[in-house]
C-alpha cells in the first residue's frame, strides 16, 4: 500500500505578525493534490496540525477544508497531536472528524485502547496497523507512563522512558501487517529545522533512534521541520518536515511530503516529494542600495533585511519598509563605537543631556544627529519638561 507522510503544518503561524493563511492554503491544497495523484491508501499527519493551541476560526477553516479534500478523494487520515496542538481540543474534534475518515489519536493510551489504529489499502489486499504516539510533556510522562506496567527503569529518563513507551505501543505488530509508527518526538541526532521551539528539542528529550522498533515496515515522525530520514533506526524512518519555511532558520530548505510504499514483512522504500507553494524566506544584506535592489527582485520572498551603515540613520527603517513592503524585519547596523569612560551619573544630568547620554550608549555614537535632538526637544516642550 501506499502512504503519505506529512506533519508540523502549523496551520496559523504568523511570521512577524504578517498572515500566512494564503500560503497555508496553497501548501494545503498542494498536499491534497500530491495525495490525489499518487492514490495513496491513507494519509499519516505527524502531529503540529496547529500553530496555537487556541487556532484562530480562519486556521480552523483552512485545516477542515484540507481534511473533507481528502475525505471527498476517499483517502482516510490517521493523525496525533504535536506539542503545539491542545490534545483536548483535538479530541474533542476527534468525534466529528471520525465519520470522515480522519481517526485522531489524541492522547497516549494502550493499543488496546485506541492508539492502534487499522487502515486497508482501497482493494482491501494489505492492512496498515498505526501505532500512534501523540507528543508526550516531560512532566506529563507519568500518566502516559502509568498506563503501561511501567517499572522503576522507565523512569530513569525520559529517553529511556520513551524507549520503553515505544516498545510497548508497537508491541502489537505483525509480519503480516504493514507497521508504522507514527509519533511526534525529538531523535538524537537530527538536525533541527530552526523553527521549532527550542524547549523541546534538547538532549533531556532525545530518544535514542535505535529504541525505534524493528519490526516496523515505516516510522512517521513529526516535530523537527527540516525534512529528513533519521540515521541510525533500525527501520525506514523519516520527519516529514514542515509545510512551510516557518522561521528565517528554515531558509534554504525544500519542504516535501514523503510518499511510502510499504508492504508487509519487508522495510518501507520511501520517497520525497517536493512542495512549491508558500513563499521563501530570504536574507538580505548590503548597503540602503543593494538590499534595496536585492529586495525588488524578490518579490515574492519574505525578506529579512539587515542594512549597513556608517552610523544611526533615523527614517531608514521606515524608507526600507516603505520600498520593499515584503520585508518583515529590518534592521540597521554600525560598528558601534567604545563607551566613554563614565562620567558624572546620568541622573544628576538635565533631561536633555540625559537623553544625549543614553542615545550615545545605546548607538555607539559620539554625536545624536541634529534632526534627533530637535525631535527630541520638540517632545521636550510638549511635555513641559
Ligand atoms: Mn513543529
Amino acid at each position: 500500500m501506499r502512504l503519505l507522510h506529512t506533519g508540523d503544518w502549523h496551520v496559523g503561524r504568523t511570521i512577524r505578525g504578517r498572515s500566512r493563511a494564503e500560503e497555508f492554503a496553497d501548501a494545503l491544497r498542494e498536499v491534497v493534490g500530491i495525495a490525489r495523484e499518487e492514490a495513496v491508501d491513507a494519509v499519516l499527519l505527524a502531529g503540529d496540525v496547529y500553530d496555537q493551541r487556541s487556532p484562530s476560526p480562519e486556521a480552523d477553516a483552512l485545516v477542515f477544508e484540507a481534511l473533507v479534500r481528502l475525505y471527498e478523494a476517499s483517502i482516510p487520515v490517521v493523525a496525533i497531536p504535536g506539542n503545539h496542538d491542545a490534545a483536548s481540543r483535538l479530541g474533542a474534534l476527534a468525534q466529528l472528524l471520525r465519520p470522515i475518515g480522519v481517526v485522531v489519536v489524541p492522547r497516549v493510551v494502550p493499543p488496546s485502547d485506541g492508539s492502534l489504529v487499522e487502515v486497508a489499502s482501497r482493494d482491501g489486499s494489505e492492512i496498515a496497523q498505526v501505532a500512534c504516539l501523540p507528543f508526550v510533556p516531560e512532566r506529563r510522562f507519568g500518566d502516559a507512563a502509568a498506563l503501561f506496567r511501567a517499572t522503576e527503569a522507565w523512569y530513569q529518563s525520559y529517553a529511556e522512558g520513551m524507549g520503553r513507551l515505544i516498545e510497548a505501543m508497537c508491541e502489537p505488530f505483525r509480519p503480516d501487517r504493514v507497521n508504522v509508527l507514527l509519533g511526534h518526538l525529538f531523535t538524537d541526532g537530527a538536525i533541527p529545522g530552526g523553527g521549532e521551539h527550542q524547549i523541546t528539542i534538547g538532549i533531556e528529550y532525545a530518544v535514542s533512534p535505535s529504541r525505534l522498533p524493528a519490526t516496523a515496515s515505516y516510522v512517521a515522525l513529526g516535530h523537527v521541520h527540516r525534512p529528513q530520514a533519521v540515521r541510525g533506526a533500525p527501520s525506514p524512518t523519516r520527519y516529514a518536515g514542515s509545510l512551510l519555511q516557518l522561521d528565517f532558520g528554515e531558509r534554504e530548505q525544500t519542504k516535501s511530503v514523503a510518499i511510502v510504499e510499504a508492504h508487509p514483512g519487508v522495510p518501507a522504500k520511501v520517497r520525497e516529494v517536493a512542495l512549491s507553494a508558500g513563499r521563501r524566506l530570504v536574507d538580505v544584506r548590503g548597503t540602503v542600495d543593494e538590499v534595496l535592489a536585492k529586495g525588488r527582485g524578490l518579490p515574492d520572498a519574505h525578506l529579512r533585511v539587515e542594512v549597513l551603515t556608517e552610523g544611526p540613520m533615523p527614517g531608514l527603517n521606515d524608507r526600507v519598509r516603505d520600498e520593499l513592503p515584503n520585508a518583515v524585519d529590518v534592521r540597521i547596523s554600525y560598528e558601534r563605537v567604545e563607551a566613554e569612560p563614565a562620567g558624572p551619573p546620568v541622573s544628576s544630568l538635565a533631561s536633555r543631556d540625559q537623553f544625549i547620554s543614553f542615545y550615545r550608549t545605546e548607538h555607539g555614537v559620539d554625536q545624536v544627529p541634529a534632526e534627533v535632538l530637535d525631535a527630541f526637544d520638540e517632545v521636550a516642550e510638549l511635555e513641559g519638561a
